[in-house]
């Protein structure tokens, strides 16, 4: 018998981009059962060709439930994914609330797939979509060449904030369109848009700014924070060191990260394309002269990350530069998950 699947979050943007990746990968589960909030419960939504109603997040909805995903704000897994376990679910988590847990495995399946059978408190973690992107890409590299240290960059879509960030976007951009002297005087941008921020410090249309997630100790924000830490667990380099400046821009979907990595053996262009060539989960589109770069316009919709942009740094032979563009909802967040939650179905299934 196939294992029971539970989606918690199935109405959200992560949720729905799921029930699309759940449609078109190879079909692992039995029962899929949608779950979400009271408020969304009786919706009917499509997953693998079939139509099945929401039902409200309670104790009682993971009852039979083997493999329960969640892709919900930190404080509902952190409620909600411990009684998907006690009611006898694995739990697989997009959140950030166990990630740094030393007895949750944080899985990237391309990176370190055995972890997923070490779960201790029976609950795998993704990672955050801004360092999925980048480290698919860092990953194999540092299996070359031993990686030492990451300056990052990102520029981040607002789909990473949700339906509301994608909301806020079009609603802005619907404020500014056709008007040519907005952006050309301070505060021109601000008196158009208006209050109406959504979950952004600042306005997003005609803008970028830099900062994502919550305020932390020494001015750093909780996104950079992750990249870090994150970054440091996945690989296995606890003494990596990380410095990261997270930048929201105006793209719907598609995070992107201009990354520095400094490894302790020399590097060269070829080699990283040799090596990023033949790495599960990236693709190369590097060709500036035809002007093929990665970006998020073209990386939509698909499963890999984007590398290009590559580059031995001009002073240091053991550093390389290059830009890596992901899908956030599908690698960043539904996929990731979704590939994790396989390798439990095998297990299950064996
Ligand atoms: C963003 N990366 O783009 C964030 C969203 O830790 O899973 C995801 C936050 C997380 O705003």
């Amino acid at each position: 018998k196939l294992p029971t699947l539970a989606v918690v979050g199935a109405t959200g943007a992560v949720g729905t981009v799921m029930l699309e990746i759940l449609s078109s990968r190879k079909n692992v589960w039995g029962e899929i059962r949608l779950i979400a909030s009271a408020r969304s419960a009786g919706k009917r939504l499509s997953v693998r060709g079939e139509e099945v109603e929401v039902i409200a997040l309670s104790e009682e909805a993971f009852d039979g439930v083997d493999v329960a995903m969640f892709d919900v704000p930190d404080e509902i897994s952190a409620h909600w994914a411990p009684i998907a376990v006690a009611r006898g679910a694995i739990a697989v988590d997009n959140s950030g609330a166990f990630r740094m847990d030393p007895d949750v495995p944080l899985v990237v399946p391309e990176i370190n797939p055995e972890q997923t059978r070490n779960r201790p408190k029976g609950i795998i973690a993704n990672a955050n979509c801004t360092t999925l992107a980048m480290i698919v890409a860092v990953a194999p590299l540092h299996r070359e060449y031993g990686l030492r240290e990451l300056v990052l960059a990102s520029y981040q879509a607002v789909s990473g904030a949700g339906q509301i960030g994608i909301d806020t976007l079009h609603d802005q951009l619907a404020k500014v369109a056709g008007d040519r002297i907005l952006g050309s005087r301070t505060g021109n941008v601000r008196q158009a848009i208006g209050d109406d921020l959504g979950p952004f410090p600042a306005p997003l249309a005609l803008n970028v700014v830099p900062w994502a997630g919550s305020l932390k100790d020494g001015g750093w924000s909780s996104e950079e924070l992750k990249m870090r830490n994150e970054s440091r667990k996945i690989l296995g380099l606890p003494d990596l060191k990380v410095s990261a400046t997270c930048v929201r821009v105006p793209v719907v979907t598609g995070h992107s990260v201009a990354v520095h990595a400094v490894f302790g053996s020399e590097v060269d262009a070829d080699g990283a394309r040799e090596v990023l060539g033949g790495a599960p989960g990236v693709i190369i589109v590097d060709d500036p002269a035809e002007g093929e770069f990665p970006m998020p316009i073209d990386a939509v919709g698909t499963d890999p990350s984007w590398v290009g942009r590559i580059r031995r740094a001009v002073d240091d032979p053991r550093a390389l530069d290059f830009f890596v563009t992901g899908d956030n909802l599908r690698k960043g967040a539904a996929l990731n998950t979704a590939q994790i939650a396989e390798l439990l179905s095998a297990e299950l299934s064996a």
